[in-house]
Formats: structure tokens, sequence, C-alpha cells
């Protein structure tokens, strides 16, 4: 079939690129130029899909990358798969909105739209269709399909495939359950129909919302635990040899990425405009997440002002500023916020972070040095924040005068743990 995956992201990537492998011709549509000439060029940008794979299918002419969306014509089915970002604490889908007015401009009678991005229950039924049928002046389920599967990507989860993932399909009726259905399930090894667009766009912020407070749970607890005088590490491995009814959730510096921070506050900001009541879980989750960079500050001007060093003027090493371990991605990483907050205080702040390609620190506000013995040992003191798997663990514990350890991977006698 004719496909359009409209969005060229670390979801809209991988579901192109598949889709294209198993025998769809794929229009993989992004607003973002450079994007779309890297692609030509087949230069993956998304570590999920090997630039190889990408030349592939290009090469096989099963799939095209455009920022024209003249070249949207004739699909028999898109799928939306762009960024539903918060302002401000308010759900932005200015560009579900901009895709689905040009998707709308090429919508033929018999073709299907599926909704991919994370939004709050109702965008499907009550944003995207209307669009959909204003720009077309086709009818939805009667002229055209119309769908939301969310999206379980995991970026760098290897024990989890794309394709391996069970994947989560709806539609507006029956015949667009059907031909959504069909079409994941020649994609993925598992798919789940739900009754409805709403079930699936709910079930999709529950996946999210459940780990956004587990994690909370645990960075409160570290921060009750140490006044305690109880490892909150060691409790939490304890509570982990529990065989059910237990899910390992560690504490770190903060909650980043673009999926934990921003998608639990769609459903919190959906109840407040609907219900005008508060979402509790998510609001106290979220403060408590947001906390967690001030917490390793406070931690980090003790452990200071206990060797004499006072935070203003010492020169502090971060170590790992992307948003989760062995990640590239900084979006909402913590790292960002300690920095900000050491260098209010005074501090004279680097970085190090191996897996961002040299002279990439355009977008960090600390300068970026290598993890050497060298810059370890001339640091006052270092915060591994990622434990990432390039970092030399014995080369950091051997030489830093103190480490504030937000991972739990560290020992010695210069060592403490968040
Ligand atoms: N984090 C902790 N403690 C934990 C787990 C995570 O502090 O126990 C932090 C991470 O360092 C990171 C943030 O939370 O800053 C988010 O971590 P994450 O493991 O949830 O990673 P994400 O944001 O890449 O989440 C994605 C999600 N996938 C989708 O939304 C489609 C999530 O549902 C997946 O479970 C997760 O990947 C995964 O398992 O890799």
């Amino acid at each position: 079939m004719q496909i359009v995956v409209a969005g060229q992201g670390y979801v809209g990537l991988p579901l192109a690129v598949r889709a294209a492998e198993v025998s769809h011709r794929v229009v993989g549509y992004d607003v973002d130029l450079d994007r779309v000439k890297r692609l030509i060029a087949g230069d993956s940008y998304v570590e999920d899909v090997a630039s190889a794979r990408l030349r592939a299918v290009l090469d096989s002419g099963a799939y095209s990358a455009t920022a024209d969306a003249a070249a949207l014509a004739g699909f028999d089915i898109a799928v939306i798969t762009v960024p539903t970002p918060l302002r401000d604490g308010v759900p932005d889908l200015t560009y579900i909105e901009t895709c689905a007015r040009t998707l709308g401009e090429h919508l033929r009678p018999g073709a299907t739209v599926v909704l991919e991005s994370t939004t709050y229950p109702g965008t499907t039924e009550e944003l995207l269709l209307p669009i959909l049928e204003k720009a077309s002046g086709l009818k939805g389920g009667l002229d055209f399909l119309v769908g939301f599967s969310p999206e379980r990507i995991a970026p760098g989860n290897v024990r989890w495939s794309f394709e391996g993932t069970p994947k989560l399909v709806s539609g507006i009726d029956a015949r667009s359950l059907n031909v959504i259905k069909g079409f994941y399930d020649g994609i993925f090894q598992t798919t789940v129909p739900v009754s409805g667009p709403k079930v699936a766009e709910m079930a999709k912020l529950i996946e999210n919302v459940f780990r956004l407070v587990n994690i909370s749970l645990v960075n409160e607890m570290a921060m009750l635990a140490k006044p305690l005088g109880v490892s909150v590490w060691e409790a939490i491995d304890a509570a982990a040899t529990k065989p059910f009814g237990f899910m390992r959730f560690t504490p770190g510096p903060g909650v980043g990425g673009h999926c934990l921070p921003v998608d639990p506050l769609f459903l919190s900001w959906k109840v407040q405009q609907e219900l005008g009541l508060p979402f509790r879980f998510v609001e106290l989750a979220d403060e408590v997440n947001r906390h967690m960079p001030d917490y390793v500050v406070r931690r980090l001007a003790e452990a200071l002002d206990k060797r004499g060093v006072p935070l203003n003027g010492s020169r502090v090493l971060l170590l790992g500023l992307t948003y989760k371990i062995n990640a590239t991605d900084l979006r909402e990483s913590p790292s960002a916020r300690v920095a900000e907050l050491l260098i209010d205080l005074g501090a004279e702040v680097r970085g190090a972070e191996p897996n961002i390609p040299e002279g990439d620190d355009t977008k960090l506000n600390v300068p970026l040095v290598d993890a050497s013995a060298e810059e370890i040992a001339a640091a006052d003191a270092v915060v591994l924040l990622m434990d990432h798997a390039r970092f030399d663990l014995a080369m950091i514990e051997k030489n830093a005068p103190y480490v504030l350890d937000c991972r739990n991977r560290l020992s010695g006698p210069n060592v403490e743990t968040l």
C-alpha cells in the first residue's frame, strides 16, 4: 500500500523504515528540511534505525523522504507521528493540527489516517477528525477511516524490539479498526485492538503515569532514607527480591526525556479542563521529580562544606548529561537544571558526555570535557548523573576527590550516594 508517515523522528522513522521493509511504498514526510536532506542521504539520526537499513529501503525505492506536501497525494494510510510538547504546562497540539490540515488536503475516499502522537483522551475524535473532514470535504467513517495507535518506542531497549512490542490499535468504527489492525498486523508481531481511540489514548497515558509516579516515589524515598540513616538503594534491591507485586525503580537526579515529564501532564491538564479537578498523583509526582536537581545541589553543597570547600568558586564535573543511561538525547535532561543551579551558586561547572558527538555542545549550558583522569582529579567534586556504559567507573572512584553518585554505582571513602 501507499503509506505516508508524517513526522520522521524517533517514532516516525522506525515505523516508516519497517513499513518499507515489509513491502509498502512509504513516503516519510517531515517539515524539517535538514532532517529530510539527511534522510535522502541515507544518514539516520535515530539511534534505533541504522543508516544501512535506511539506505537499503532508499535504494529499493520502497522509502522516500520529502518536505513537499504534494508528495502525499494518493496515500492509502497516513500515520501522524508529530511531537506533542507542553508549552508552559499546556498541551501544544499545533503540530497535529497543521499535519491534519495538510493530510486533509490530500485525503481521498477510502483512505485511512492514524494518530500515534501521545495526547489526551478525545484528541482523535474531537480534534483530528473534524480537521480532516473540513480540509477534505469528506465524512469520517463514511468516506475515510480514522483511529489511534500509541507508540511504545523505548530508545535503546535491547530486550524488546520495535516489531516485538505489542501495539494497541483502535478505530472510530469497526471498519476503521479493521483496516488499521490489518496494517499494523503486517508490521508488529502482536496487535491489541481496543474499543475506541479514547481507550488507546488513555492506555498510553496510564503507561507513562505509572512510571512517573513510581519513579517519584523512590525519589522521595531517597530524600527521606538519607536522614533516617537507611540506604534506599539496598532497601530497593531487597524489595526487588519479591517475585510478585513489585516493579523496581531507582532514584535519580530527576526525570527527563520526551515522554515522562510531559505526557502525564496532558492527562492532568485535561482533567483540570474538563472536570475542574486536580490530578493530584501526577502533580505531586512531577513536583517531586522536578525537585531532584535542587536536592542533588543541596547534597553537593553540604559535602563540599564538610570538606571546607565553599560551593562558590568550586570546580564541579558533571558526568552524564543526557536524559537517561546510554541515551544520546538531551531533551528535558535534569543535568541542565543541576548545572544551572550550580552556576547560579558560583560554581565553575564542566560536563562530560561520551554519547554526544564532539562539538555538539551547543545545546548545553556547560563546556564539554573528556571524562579523563586529569579532569576528574582536578575537580573539587564530581557528580555521576548518568552511569553510561562508556564511563570507566573504577578510574572515577580512584581519581575523584569526592563523588556524589546519583546511580549507586561507585564505592569508596570519597563516594556518597544520593
Ligand atoms: N528514571 C529514573 N528511575 C527509574 C527509571 C527511569 O530516574 O527507575 C529516569 C530516567 O533516568 C529518565 C526518565 O526517568 O530520565 C525516563 O526514563 P524511562 O526509562 O521512562 O525512559 P523513556 O523516557 O525513554 O521512556 C520510554 C517510554 N516509552 C514510551 O513512552 C513509548 C517508557 O514507556 C518505556 O518504559 C521506557 O522508554 C523504557 O522502558 O525504556
